[in-house]
């Protein structure tokens, strides 16, 4: 995939159309619904070790909805297999090699009608502190994200900004919550970064995007009456990093062992839940708690 190479590289961001066809995506779609089903369950955030399920009462929806859901691999044997099949492989190696950890594995939803559907712009190396952040995390680490339904400006696709990534780690967000405040062009030219440069990637289901730790990304809100799944998986070079679950050793799809490993969780020893979490970040829980 010697485009696939250049582009990221150059540009910060690449999309492979058709990565996955519409046989098999229409699978994982059925099994992401059921997650969200999984997640209704829960009156509020639920985490048991890497597994979370980020639930809300939004308050513009005025019903529960489900934001993300982390590693459901524990519960999806559908998952677990599709987090490292081989055509993961095929996008990865070129950058990273045979050896290949996963640091997160996240299903995000923007249900139609919800307040909380919007991600500010940022750099993904924001999550990833900790002795983790040892190494090149610009050439040991990408992002991918699998479109499940239709990606439009509609629903809230992901946008980029081409060759941010070269800029170094530039804070954009770091005040406050990813998914709360909406001044970003500002904040954009602050960094030195031009609004229009912006690009929304509009994918069909099935594509993914690839993106590194850098690059500089964030999305609208979903203002269309569909819902916008996209499924991120995030990997890393396994020798520059003490985190993650393997993907693949020495080229060949490794499952998950019988224990979790830290991933993006620290306290998974000492707090493993499984425990509820009121929702803190939120406009309304902030001016309740004032
Ligand atoms: O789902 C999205 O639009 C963006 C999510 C994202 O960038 C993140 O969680 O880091
Ligand atoms: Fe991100």
């Amino acid at each position: 995939m010697p485009d696939l190479v250049e582009q990221l590289r150059t540009d910060g961001y690449a999309i492979v159309r058709g990565f996955l066809p519409a046989s098999e995506l229409e699978a994982v779609s059925r099994e992401v619904d059921r997650m969200y089903e999984e997640g209704l369950r829960h009156h509020a955030t639920y985490r048991d070790r890497n597994l979370l399920f980020e639930v809300l009462d939004d308050p513009k929806a005025r019903r529960r909805v489900v934001l993300q859901a982390h590693w459901t691999a524990w519960l999806s044997p559908l998952l677990e297999r599709n987090r490292r099949d081989p055509r993961y492989l095929a996008v990865l190696e070129p950058f990273l090699g045979p050896d290949i950890k996963q640091i997160a594995h996240q299903l995000h939803w923007k249900p139609p009608g919800a307040k909380y559907t919007f991600y500010r712009f940022h750099q993904d190396a924001r999550f990833r502190d900790g002795p983790s952040a040892a190494g090149d995390l610009l050439r040991d680490a990408i992002t991918t994200g699998l479109a499940i339904d239709r990606q439009s400006t509609a629903n809230g696709a992901l946008r980029v900004i081409p060759k941010s990534h070269t800029r170094g780690y530039l804070g954009l967000s770091d005040d406050g919550p990813i998914m709360v405040g909406t001044t970003q062009d500002e904040e954009l030219r602050r960094a030195g970064l031009d609004p229009v440069n912006v690009v929304t990637c509009e994918m069909d289901p099935g594509d993914l995007l690839v993106w590194t730790l850098f690059t500089v990304h964030g999305s609208a809100p979903n203002v269309s009456t569909h819902d916008r799944r996209f499924m991120i998986n995030s990997y890393v070079r396994a020798a520059g990093s003490d985190r993650g679950e393997w993907a693949f050793r020495d080229g060949v799809s490794t499952p998950l062992g019988p224990t979790p490993e830290i991933c993006k969780y620290e306290q998974l020893r000492e707090k493993p839940g499984p425990f509820h979490i009121e929702a803190d970040w939120t406009e309304e829980a902030k001016a309740g708690s004032m």
